[in-house]
């Protein structure tokens, strides 16, 4: 697991946390996406059962919220990060920093999961291939002939090109958006301790290789 500090708060930020005493692990995640694509509304919905009243623009905001995870209390650190493009440099941090990604668009707006296919360059450039991702397709309230594509089409670009996790939702009306984030949760403590079995393997293979080499100069 990494160990880091999230940026200092700036602006309209704020943190809300829930008890998270007694936590096994914790796990860095960034909600990622265009503007206005519901990401504060999800995160919202989450960590404190309501939504905001009125659309209020995200600078940085970060929640915790405690939860079972493959058995173990586990932290959620969600990064709730800015859709508008003057906060890039946030959204760097958060790429930097997190573990797993939410990535939102909206299934009406086009231009969003075109921002997502961007993100999601950025974030596989930063990190490893396998690092968690769920995509997130929000707002399924809307008439379906506001869609600009469909949910089998979706599904198969996400799942079969990106091969990534996907969901439908609707931030708004949805009141189970939990597995969202249990779903990313698991993933991110698969992919960690697979990194820290990998690290131990490569750790006992290094350490092999100097035995040899000390045995091969004592004896010559
Ligand atoms: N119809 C519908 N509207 C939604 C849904 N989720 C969010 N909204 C609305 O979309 C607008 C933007 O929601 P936010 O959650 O603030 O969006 P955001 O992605 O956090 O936006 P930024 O902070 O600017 O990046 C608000 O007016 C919400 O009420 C949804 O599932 N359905
Ligand atoms: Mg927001």
């Amino acid at each position: 697991m990494q160990q880091f500090a999230w940026p200092s708060l700036v602006g309209t930020s704020h943190i809300f946390t829930s008890s998270t005493t007694n936590a096994d692990d914790s796990f860095n995640i960034a909600v990622m996406g265009a503007p206005m694509v519901g990401k504060s509304v999800l995160i919202n919905k989450f960590v404190n059962g309501t939504a905001p009243t009125c659309y209020w623009p995200t600078v940085q905001e970060r929640y915790t919220k405690c939860m079972d995870i493959e058995g173990r209390r586990a932290v959620l650190d969600i990064f709730d990060t800015p859709g508008g493009y003057c906060f890039s440099y946030l959204r760097d941090v958060a790429i930097a920093n997190a573990d797993a990604f939410v990535l939102v668009y909206s299934v009406k707006d086009e231009a969003s999961f075109e921002t997502l296919t961007v993100l999601r360059d950025r974030i596989l450039h930063e990190k490893l291939p396998d690092v968690p991702i769920t995509v997130v397709g929000n707002k399924t309230d809307v008439p379906i002939s506001s869609r600009f594509m469909s949910k089998n089409r979706a599904q198969s670009i996400i799942t079969t090109v990106w091969q990534n996790e996907y969901k439908e939702i609707s931030a708004k009306d949805d009141s189970n958006i939990s597995d969202i984030f249990t779903t990313i949760g698991s993933m991110a403590c698969t992919f960690i301790s697979n990194q820290k079995r990998l690290r131990a393997q490569a750790r006992r293979r290094c350490s092999r290789k100097h035995k040899l080499l000390k045995n091969i100069c004592t004896i010559s």
